[in-house]
């Protein structure tokens, strides 16, 4: 944690080299909070439980419906995984790489995901789908908006693990101007109100080692999806 010594240069360096908090609680935008190292603390287990996920259920770069192969490479837990193929986008019950369901929600991912939005202002809310996202150096996640679940009055609870990524969030609208947001391993960042229908999206990831994961990045999205 070399960075929380580091002394700005001046008033207005990047964000990113000002001395910071590696726990604190920052407002991206209405209803959308960042909770620093928030998972900092159900770090073994969620990896642990991350292993068993992907044994019966493995990381696959899904097709869309237009035809490209995604650059990030996806599986799901709970009753519902969000899949893409050529006839869209939607969640299901099934693997379809396997037939069967999906891997149920370790009870770790349950209480960060519960933990993390009560801290937000959410304390009802229970997840039934957890999407994966692996990204490997250069894979990227262009501006979209998430609306395949049922009730988007619901949040969306995210967690970073293992390389730092550039997150992009913009507005209602495809054009509008973007805040970026360095996520770090450990932050989790929670979305709901009127941030919920938000445009966003993730740069190429950068080359680098992270100690626990290596040369990847990991999301975890937690939604109310049925
Ligand atoms: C803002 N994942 O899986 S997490 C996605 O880092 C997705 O893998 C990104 O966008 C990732 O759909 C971003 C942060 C995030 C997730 C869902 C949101 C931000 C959101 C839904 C609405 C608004
Ligand atoms: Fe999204």
């Amino acid at each position: 944690m070399k960075d929380l010594f580091d002394t700005p240069d001046s008033l207005d360096a990047p964000r990113d080299v000002v001395a910071r908090d590696a726990f604190s609680r920052e407002v991206m935008a209405e209803n959308a909070v960042l909770l620093r190292g928030k998972a900092l603390a159900f770090e073994t287990d969620v990896l642990a439980a991350l292993n068993a996920i992907i044994a019966r259920a493995p990381f696959r770069r899904m097709i869309t419906p237009g035809g490209f192969i995604m650059s990030v490479a996806m599986t799901n837990c709970g009753a519902a995984g969000w899949i893409t193929d050529r006839t869209g986008y939607r969640y299901g019950r099934l693997d379809p790489d396997s037939g069967l369901p999906w891997p149920a929600l370790p009870d770790c991912f349950v209480d960060l995901a519960g933990a993390a939005a009560r801290e937000a202002g959410y304390p009802d809310f229970v997840p039934d789908a957890c999407l994966i996202n692996r990204y490997e150096p250069g894979a990227r996640l262009s501006l979209h908006q998430d609306k395949n679940e049922r009730d988007l009055s619901e949040p969306i609870v995210s967690v970073s693990l293992g390389l730092p990524a550039t997150f992009q969030f913009g507005g209602l609208t495809r054009t509008a101007p973007v805040g970026r947001y360095v996520l770090r391993h450990g932050d989790v960042a929670v979305w709901g109100g009127r941030s919920r229908l938000c445009y966003h999206g993730v740069t190429a990831l950068k080359d680098g080692e992270h100690e626990k994961l290596g040369r990847m990045r990991l999301n975890l999205t937690f939604r109310r999806a049925l």
